[in-house]
């Protein structure tokens, strides 16, 4: 067989079952081997669909995700894509076909264009090192969670290669990857694979902050998506409320003292509390100034500790107290037994510390869990209606979506003003329910976000909420919705502007008409696509979508919801403060 096909093939063997990608001439036989050999291939309608699908597909399956993409640009379509797959530590592999003999068209210094935006450039070298090549790209994505964009030369991919299976590669190396099952599951080290375990001193200062904290918080983000079971343990044993980042949102769904988002999103309620607590331990989460406000949302004596399996991550944001390396479910079970051992859990007998009059622990409080059921939900808050003449208030929509879609849902969520309602206002119903594509802060990625999300997780309902200038910009993708028949609810939040910045630069007097916008028809587009659609000017248009859900769905539906926008939310004047 010839090398393009041995790449194919060994990832298929490795453990990969989906594919997206545009297919030109560099990049046919890779991906025909790919479905050769039992994968499934998506095929998008631009790079950038197709890269910001295989990202959200890994983030929500929890496999390597691939891309396949043509030389030249088909990888510079792919750009915006692998930048946010990097910058989110997404195990992702980028297939290219590389041309290297500079007179071509398509050359272009492909290394440097992926090194640029944080991406592991990689190549398949020659046809005696195309499995042991791949099988490293895959290793390099799946255990050091990056994005590796492997070039597959023009020339090198058409020469033959004797195919001998993946232990013992041509010229009998041994195998390139070890134990290929220990590379299936990125982000779910094995206590032997953990690179590093913080050492017995360390531990013993987290034990000791732990015990003598009397309002701890965990915040939990990307890096703890698999320590839900052990974080709610010590939590419980520590009197710990529970928060997440973003990127988390949806891990401690259901818990009696998850505050959920915090940072920006955040309730008043979880942002009150968080500020309050003597002790914040983040767990697999950089503490950026997204998460902490700026900072603020850090009390001026609140001890910081940050458990990470990246000692590069430690006290980047924030300074610590305490930095731990190690992965966030071992670590919080090594610290688990440890208080056991030193009596320092707060069992209901052995609370100590339970603030008095109460059977308490630590901040886990009656008064505490009363205030949380009543004010820990965005949909429970007051707020004036800001709707009328043909526009709906976004909060009435969102709420109103909220309380019509089921709750076995996906949630991918665009960036722009509007972004803070359906990610505040939409309940997830764990963190495989939320995928936030925002580490790169581009508009345009959401409804690729969704596609990947979906095909990741089939059993949930599929809703992509976009600004109408994000949803302009991905439009393409529409197509690969209808194609695959996905019964997704894409949700149009449209101001005819790009609100972000009317809403920024509108009070200081600034001219608005470059980012001001005439009406576009979402619904008459959408139907052009094979869409089902409602246009909504207020709350009474929502039993479109009712309608829809009672349905056979067999097409998907936008919703072209008209939104009042006189002014920015209040998230945005945050963000902006980071720009
Ligand atoms: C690729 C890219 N281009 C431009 C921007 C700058 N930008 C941030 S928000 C925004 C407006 C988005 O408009 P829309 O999707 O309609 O959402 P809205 O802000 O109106 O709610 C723009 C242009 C960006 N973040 N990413
Ligand atoms: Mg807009």
């Amino acid at each position: 067989m010839i090398v393009a096909e041995a790449v194919g093939r060994v990832l298929a063997e490795a453990g990969v079952d989906t594919a997206f990608g545009v297919v030109g001439s560099g990049n046919f036989h890779v991906t025909n081997a790919l479905v050769a050999h039992g994968v499934r291939f998506v095929a998008a309608r631009h790079e950038g669909g197709a890269t910001t699908m295989a990202d959200a597909y890994a983030r929500m399956s929890g496999k390597v995700g691939i891309v396949s993409v043509h030389q030249g640009p088909g990888l510079t379509n792919a750009v915006t894509g692998i930048a946010e797959a990097a910058k989110s530590r997404t195990p992702l592999i980028v297939l290219t076909g590389e041309a290297t003999d500079v007179r071509s068209n398509f050359h272009i210094d492909q290394d440097a264009l992926a090194a640029s935006v944080g991406a592991v450039p990689l190549r398949v070298t020659e046809a005696g090192r195309a499995v042991e090549d791949t099988l490293s790209a895959y290793r390099t994505a799946a255990r050091d969670r990056r994005t590796v964009v492997l070039n597959l030369p023009l020339d090198v991919q058409q020469e033959l290669v004797e195919w001998r299976g993946l232990i013992g590669e041509p010229h009998g190396t041994p195998s390139a990857v070890g134990s290929l099952s220990a590379v299936k599951s990125p982000g779910t080290l094995s206590d032997a694979e953990s690179p590093r375990t913080p050492s017995a001193a360390e531990l013993g200062t987290l034990v000791r902050l732990l015990a003598e904290a009397r309002r701890p918080v965990f915040v939990a983000g990307r890096g703890a998506r698999h320590a839900r079971a052990e974080l709610e343990e010590l939590a419980d044993a520590t009197g710990a409320l529970l928060a997440t980042s973003a990127v988390a949102k949806g891990l401690f769904r259901g818990n009696p003292w998850d505050l959920d988002v915090s940072g920006g999103f955040a309730t008043p309620l979880a942002a009150e509390l968080i500020r309050d607590a003597d002790l914040i331990v983040a767990w697999g989460c950089a503490l950026n100034m997204w998460t902490t406000r700026h900072g603020r949302l850090i009390g001026e004596h609140t001890k910081l500790v940050q458990v990470d399996l990246d000692e590069s991550a430690l006290g980047v944001h924030r300074p610590v107290t305490l930095g731990l390396v190690g992965d966030t479910a071992t670590t919080a079970r090594t610290v688990l037994h440890a208080l056991a051992s030193t009596g320092d859990a707060r069992g209901p007998v052995g609370n100590a510390r339970g603030s008095a009059g109460d059977a308490g622990r630590g901040y886990q409080s009656v008064e505490v869990a009363a205030r949380i059921r009543a004010e820990g939900r965005w949909q429970a808050m007051p707020y004036d209606d800001e709707g009328g003449d043909g526009l709906i208030d976004p909060r009435t929509l969102t709420i109103g979506l909220d309380d019509l879609l089921p709750g076995e849902r996906i949630v991918a969520v665009d960036s722009g003003n509007f972004m803070g309602y359906p990610a505040m206002f939409l309940d997830v119903p764990d963190e495989r329910g939320f995928c936030f594509t925002q580490a790169f802060q581009s508009i345009g990625l959401g409804l690729a976000t969704a596609i990947g999300a979906a095909l990741a997780r089939p059993d949930r309902l599929p809703v992509a909420a976009l600004g109408d200038g994000g949803a302009l910009m991905g439009i393409a993708e529409l197509d690969t919705v209808v194609r695959l028949g996905l019964p997704m609810v894409v949700v149009v939040y449209d101001d005819e502007a790009y609100g972000a910045e009317v809403h920024h630069f509108g009070p200081h007097g600034h001219p608005l008409g470059t980012v001001r916008f005439p009406p576009a028809d979402f619904a008459a587009i959408a139907t052009g696509y094979g869409f089902a659609a409602v246009t909504v000017t207020g709350p009474g248009d929502l039993a479109g979508v009712a309608e829809w859900l009672k349905g056979p769905r067999d097409r998907p539906l936008l919703v072209h919801a008209k939104v009042a926008g006189k002014r920015g939310s209040w998230w945005l004047e945050e963000a902006f403060k980071g720009h």
